[in-house]
């Protein structure tokens, strides 16, 4: 089978290349894909360049019953995308099902969204003129997407770009394409042009670099690490491409003692502090890895907290008892491993994992136990930086503003949680928190309504909401003078 998809044809990478997909559950080779080469990824542009003109002349009806049917054929293939899923990520079946019912959603917004878009009519006070701002696709688009949320990530750029009537090639991550290949398979069966939507996986420096450096790009769309967004930024420069970034986030959840008033309240902080940092081992760009909790209740709170976190049952995602799933890969367990290294190195108490678990049917899995750092301070790499694992740090305060200075004290800005049931103060932590989402008393949920993305080095740009599909659009101001008389200027 030939993996990549360029031009409507399924070809194999023209360096006879292949990379091994492994499950993260045990190690073993679950697929063997084609590796895509820099010539490849090139005329994958070309292909996406060859097939705008139809495109982006495709009315918008079209386009709209084309993204609901890729919905319907989500729906049709939802039990072996979330398995698909689940084989190449490590998650959990239920976390599968959740990502394609989310992806199902967005295609169904956009759809709706594209059909409602109106051109802007601009009173210039001459009632000769028509003057409007029309909305034009913004052009051949590169989405390089990352191995925590394969499809989602993805959908969340192609759903918009479609509905504004781009054409595209998609990077899934090097470590998790297989999605992204079975998601491409759909297009044509979804009445897509062929070179609408094209397919090159591969690593990222090279099939990333030829897809990012090439003047023939109007837009790049990626989700990834801050040095890698960074790096695409830079080459993005030289062209004057379009950039939209989401880059990840240190984010944190405050925790008031008001908020822990009666044992419910208090068994639900628990809850939600657990699931916001421990769902997906992790791995979410939007994870609560920094509790900033009230000095007064800190203790008992992380007591209970290190009690529910040794009781999360882990296990291979296709196993209905498993709670949570490994790691992605080696290279991240890798990683959680050095940043334990770190924190205790730097005076962090390690108070709960910190560890591969001990169970022996686990042990050729990427499995790392749900970590705690309590009584940890700003001036730590563990606060600092983005660990993407199962680890969570303890800080404590005694004031409001010293719970919002903690909050605001990174460099990144992506999303935040508050815990506290005083309306006043809700209100002025949620403004007063310098990041792209925040939560009140809920910890996680978005929505394809509401726009998603970061302040500061999270990101720039948003994805999803209105906005969303207006990163994948140029604006026009069309100026009709129906009675125009002579400029005068030069004519006398
Ligand atoms: O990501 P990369 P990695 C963070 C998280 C994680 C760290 C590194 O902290 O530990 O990033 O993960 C492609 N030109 N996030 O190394 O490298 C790459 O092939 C063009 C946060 O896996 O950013 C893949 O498709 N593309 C995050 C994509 O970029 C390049 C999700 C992401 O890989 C490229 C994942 C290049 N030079 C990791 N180099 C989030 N925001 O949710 C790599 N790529």
């Amino acid at each position: 089978m030939a993996d990549l998809l360029i031009g409507g044809k399924w070809v194999a990478s023209s360096s006879g290349e292949r990379r091994d997909c492994i499950n993260p559950a045990d190690g073993s080779v679950v697929a063997t894909v084609d590796e895509a080469s820099a010539d490849d990824a090139r005329a994958a542009v070309d292909a996406a360049r060859a097939a705008f003109p139809v495109w982006s002349a495709t009315a918008v009806a079209e386009r709209a019953a084309a993204l609901d049917s890729i919905a319907d054929l989500l729906g049709r293939d939802r039990e072996q995308l979330a398995r698909i899923e689940t084989l190449d990520t490590g998650k959990t079946l239920a976390e599968s099902h959740i990502d394609i019912d989310d992806v199902i959603s967005v295609f169904r917004y956009y759809a709706n969204l594209a059909r409602t878009q109106a051109d802007r009519v601009v009173d210039v006070g001459n009632p000769e003129v028509i003057s409007r701002v029309v909305a034009e696709p913004a052009g051949v688009c590169v989405m390089i997407a990352p191995w925590n949320y394969p499809l989602l990530q993805i959908s969340w750029k192609v759903a918009p770009a479609l509905a504004a009537g781009c054409t595209m090639v998609l990077k899934p991550s090097e470590v998790t394409p297989l999605s992204t290949i079975e998601f491409a398979k759909l297009m044509s069966e979804a009445g897509v042009p062929d070179g609408v939507v094209n397919l090159v996986q591969g690593s990222g420096a090279a099939v990333g670099g030829a897809l990012t450096d090439n003047p023939d790009v109007d837009l790049i769309s990626f989700t990834g690490g801050l040095a890698t967004g960074q790096k695409i930024s830079e080459v993005a420069a030289k062209h004057v491409t379009r950039v939209l970034v989401e880059l990840g986030g240190k984010n944190p959840h405050i925790v008031f003692a008001d908020a822990l008033a009666d044992d419910q309240a208090f068994a639900n902080s628990v809850d939600q502090v657990l699931t916001g940092v421990f769902l997906h081992s992790g791995q979410v760009c939007s994870a609560g890895t920094r509790l900033i909790i009230e000095e007064s209740v800190a203790d008992d709170f992380v007591d209970a907290l290190v009690t529910a976190a040794e009781q999360i049952v882990m296990g291979p995602g296709l196993d209905p008892a498993s709670r949570t799933g490994p790691l992605v890969s080696e290279a991240q367990l890798r990683k959680m491993q050095e940043f334990v290294r770190v924190g205790v190195e730097e005076g962090a108490a390690l108070v709960a994992g910190g560890r591969q678990p001990d169970d022996e049917e686990l042990a050729s899995g990427f499995f790392f136990l749900p970590t705690i750092f309590d009584h940890c301070d700003q001036s730590m790499r563990l606060i600092r930086e983005e660990t993407f694992g199962p680890i969570l740090t303890v800080e404590r305060f005694s004031s409001e503003a010293e719970a919002l200075e903690l909050g605001n004290d990174t460099e990144y800005g992506l999303a935040a949680g508050v815990r506290t049931f005083d309306a006043a103060k809700a209100e002025r932590m949620a403004r007063g928190l310098r990041h792209g989402t925040v939560w009140v008393n809920d910890f996680g949920y978005y929505t394809p309504a509401a726009e998603w993305g970061g302040f500061g080095r999270s990101g720039n740009g948003r994805e999803l909401g209105p906005t969303g599909l207006s990163e994948y659009q140029e604006l026009k101001h069309i100026w009709n003078n129906t009675a125009a008389p002579a400029a005068g200027w030069f004519s006398g």
